[in-house]
């Protein structure tokens, strides 16, 4: 059995394909650098991130020109076409679409190709003499279609509008596949909220004319119970067994009504069947399903623990629009990760944070950190106008709160010179009242984030502010990304010696 989602946290806008016994899966990453996270699988349900596509500078135009929170790189696409692996992905803050391509899927991966096509959500497909389709979400709305030589990313015919759904709103995410006698096109409609839905359409050819399917859309949870929800954006993927699986996004919503996440969109699995006349079937996304066939490859968790005496970065941590060279150092202090303050603030794009993503409803981070002459702490981002952390800087710690307009220290306490112990954890249970005075209950946000400073389990230790997460939702900041966790530098230079990431069991109900 496995538990979904197979990829928890924000790893939104899967795109899986299979090669021999390996599959491959890149996500959406936006304004995070480096771009468009990689992970390998051999079971579909364990899978481990062995790099992302775009890690080098020159992959991108950084600091993404004029990029915004839930800008810069959308939905990606992976394929493996004539001995090559290709990713198509769309910067909306920087040049459009394009194609970059790699021998192995670790890389190294090329530069960037530009597409002459607007819109977002580009695919590839290839016919059996090499003809290769490029199905995107157009500008005008709607489904497209063109005709391009991927290795030059010119347009050799259209685009052409082509089957769009059911008629919900922001059809997106189209992929093609040629299965069997049919030519399948499977898209998303509804919109990446509550309404968020797959349908499909097949013809006999990639120009159509297309035939719906009956039962569209054929997945949905809208209007349901169900603790997954926005479920769509989905990509089809065949097991060596001739089993059919579909991966797709979805979320986790918690608190009181409009529940919110905070987990971002994750990547979730689920079996496809078919039907006699060439359907797919698809139940609702299920929270535990039998796995797919064959032998079961766990792979080893990203560490809890992080020393920094490896000589590079793990390929998990992210930072917001950039991370110029000289921001951050493995080497300068050997064991430690040294970060030097880019900007001033953690309120506009431009300074150093390194973090991972949250990925658990209920964890505890530490970060233990030697502020110098410097300011640096440990922060929990949605994005600029929306985040906590816990800073020290002139033998002061301090606990600060920024909610879109509102920005406030909320608790400060002395602390000695040398190295200090910041951590924050995030419970789902005997959560803050929504504001001082109101009685807990009716009015609960999805959890409360608690910040401390020295052992949270010494027994004489109390957190320095707990404060409300819902403003730390998705739902809350707006846009298409989730929680992350990371340290950062606003003054001078700040060492940290490891960085703790716990997943805290979550209390039964
Ligand atoms: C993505 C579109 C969508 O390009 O949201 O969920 C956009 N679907 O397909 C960003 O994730």
């Amino acid at each position: 059995m496995y538990d979904n989602p197979v990829i928890s946290g924000f790893h939104p806008d899967p795109s899986v394909c299979r090669v021999g016994d390996d599959y491959y899966l890149v996500c959406s990453s936006f304004e995070y650098f480096p771009g468009l996270p990689l992970f390998h699988s051999k079971d579909l349900v364990h899978w481990q991130q062995i790099g992302n596509v775009l890690d080098r500078p020159g992959q991108l135009p950084l600091p993404l020109p004029g990029a915004k929170a839930s800008g810069g790189l959308y939905a990606p696409t992976i394929r493996h076409h004539d001995g090559r692996f290709w990713v198509v992905n769309t910067n909306i803050d920087g040049g459009g679409n394009f194609l970059v391509t790699a021998e192995r899927p670790e890389g190294p991966w090329s530069d960037p190709v530009r597409i002459d096509l607007t819109g977002i959500d580009p695919d590839l497909a290839w016919e059996e003499d090499g003809t290769c389709w490029c199905a995107f979400s157009g500008p005008a709305g709607g489904i497209n279609m063109a005709r391009i030589d991927p290795a030059t990313g010119k347009v050799l015919e259209g685009p052409f509008p082509t089957w769009s759904g059911t008629g919900l709103k922001f059809p997106e995410a189209p992929h093609l596949y040629r299965i069997g006698d049919w030519w399948y096109l499977l898209i998303a409609e509804g919109g990446t909220e509550r309404g968020h839905s797959v349908s499909l359409a097949r013809s006999r050819s990639p120009r159509g004319p297309w035939e719906g399917a009956p039962g569209n859309p054929l997945l949905s949870h809208s209007g349901t119970s169900h603790p997954i929800q926005n479920t769509g954006h989905a990509d089809l993927v065949q097991a060596p067994d001739g089993s059919w699986w579909m991966v797709l996004l979805g979320v986790r919503p918690r608190g009181f009504t409009p529940d919110v996440h905070v987990l971002g969109r994750e990547t979730f699995l689920t079996p496809v069947e078919w039907d006699e006349d060439g359907w797919p079937v698809l139940a609702p996304v299920p929270e535990r399903h039998a796995a797919p066939g064959g032998a079961w490859h766990p792979v080893p968790d990203v560490p809890a623990r992080d020393d920094f005496d490896a000589p590079a970065l793990a390929p998990h941590w992210i930072s917001p629009f950039a991370r110029p060279e000289g921001s951050w150092s493995l080497t300068e202090r050997p064991g430690r990760l040294l970060l030097t303050a880019t900007g001033p603030t953690l309120d506009s794009p431009g300074h150093t944070f390194l973090g991972r993503r949250q990925q658990h409803h209920d964890c505890r981070v530490t970060a233990e950190i030697d502020p110098g002459t410097g300011r640096g702490g440990l922060c929990v981002r949605l994005d600029e106008a929306h985040h906590y952390e816990v800073e020290a800087a002139d033998g002061e710690v301090a606990v600060l709160a920024r909610i879109g307009p509102l920005r406030q220290t909320v608790a400060r306490r002395p602390a000695p010179a040398g190295p200090l112990r910041l951590t924050v954890t995030i419970r789902t249970r005997d959560l803050v009242p929504a504001s001082p005075g109101l009685t807990d209950g009716g009015t609960t946000g999805p959890d409360t984030l608690a910040f401390w400073f020295g052992d949270p389990a010494a027994p004489d230790n109390r957190p320095l502010a707990e404060l409300d997460g819902r403003y730390l939702s998705t739902e809350v900041a707006c846009g298409f990304t989730g929680r992350v966790i990371g340290m950062y530098a606003t003054e001078g230079q700040v060492a940290f010696d490891w960085y703790e990431y716990v997943p805290v069991p979550a209390p039964s109900s």
